[in-house]
């Protein structure tokens, strides 16, 4: 059986959840990417549950903490798919990695999947909506043992960027909906915030905010983000990239997030951002 291990600790991650879990003061998680999408915009292939699993027990392998398991691409052009169908995909590949002993979190906007999902091994709810989408979602995740990232996307589905103050906004927006999603009955301590890179974003207010990350921690949760192979990072080559030639871009900035030591960085490797990692707390120790 795999055993991951919390990058602070030798227990057994998921034992306690919200101790070793919640802890901020630790360094950067890594949360490893894998979806079972024939549409995702950033890996460019359609994983079967088979090689969802082996791609999972694989990045786990190369040092990430946790898997992130989506069924539904949110790229703009994508197909919305139905719970239905998105629970037939990602279930199989969370009752495998979570029997194995690896720290999962589903990616979904719909609470059945969520639901189904807790119930397969699922340790986290990870709703880009931040409860936009689907009116059960907040219900759901309070009723159960899960931990809830709350992701900012003012317009879900809609890729239209509507913002113009982007950091004072996402962080009032996160703080509202924070508030909101306790008053409905979710844990504070199993709450976790994520500004929502990319979504209804323009590049230049991506890097505002990534700049003004502190901004976000200050809301006083831990903070996930997520910036691997979007499309912003092509800014930072002097030739046309695919998604997945951005790797060196979203470590460099996985780099500054984690100098920071915010709670945890979403990507679709794990070798380079872990080295962006331990580089970061490298720095930290001497500073
Ligand atoms: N980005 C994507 C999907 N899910 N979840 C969170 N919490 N934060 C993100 O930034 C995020 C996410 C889009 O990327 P993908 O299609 O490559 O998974």
């Amino acid at each position: 059986m795999s055993i991951v291990k919390s990058t602070t600790s030798t227990a057994t991650v998921g034992a306690d959840r919200s101790g070793s879990w919640m802890m901020t003061a630790a360094p950067t998680r890594l949360m490893g990417i894998v979806n079972v999408t024939p549409d995702s915009f950033a890996d460019n292939v359609h994983r079967s549950v088979t090689d969802a699993i082996d791609w999972g027990v694989e990045l786990v392998g190369q040092g990430a903490d946790l898997i992130d398991v989506g069924g539904e691409s949110t790229r703009p052009d994508a197909t919305r798919v139905d719970p239905e169908d998105e629970a037939a995909r990602v279930l199989p590949v969370i009752e495998a990695l979570a029997g194995a002993g690896i720290t999962i979190s589903v990616d979904t906007v719909h609470s059945s999947v969520a639901a189904a999902a807790v119930r397969a091994g699922a340790h986290f709810v990870n709703d880009v909506s931040g409860g936009l989408a689907d009116d059960q979602m907040w219900s759901v995740v309070a009723n159960s043992s899960a931990h809830y990232i709350l992701q900012h996307w003012r317009t879900p589905f809609s890729h239209r960027p509507t913002h113009e103050a982007v950091v004072s906004e996402v962080a009032d927006e996160l703080w509202e909906r924070a508030q909101s999603a306790i008053e409905a009955g979710i844990d504070p301590d199993r709450l976790i915030l994520d500004p929502g890179i990319g979504f209804g974003k323009t590049a230049s207010q991506n890097w505002e905010l990534i700049a003004h990350a502190q901004v976000v921690s200050d809301l006083g949760f831990p903070v996930l983000w997520g910036v691997s192979r979007k499309r912003f990072l092509a800014q930072a080559y002097a030739h046309p990239t695919q998604p997945w030639q951005r790797d060196a871009a979203g470590a460099s900035i996985t780099g500054l997030l984690a100098r920071q030591r915010v709670w945890a960085v979403r990507a679709h490797t794990a070798p380079e951002h872990k080295a962006a990692i331990a580089v970061a707390e490298l720095i930290r120790a001497e500073a």
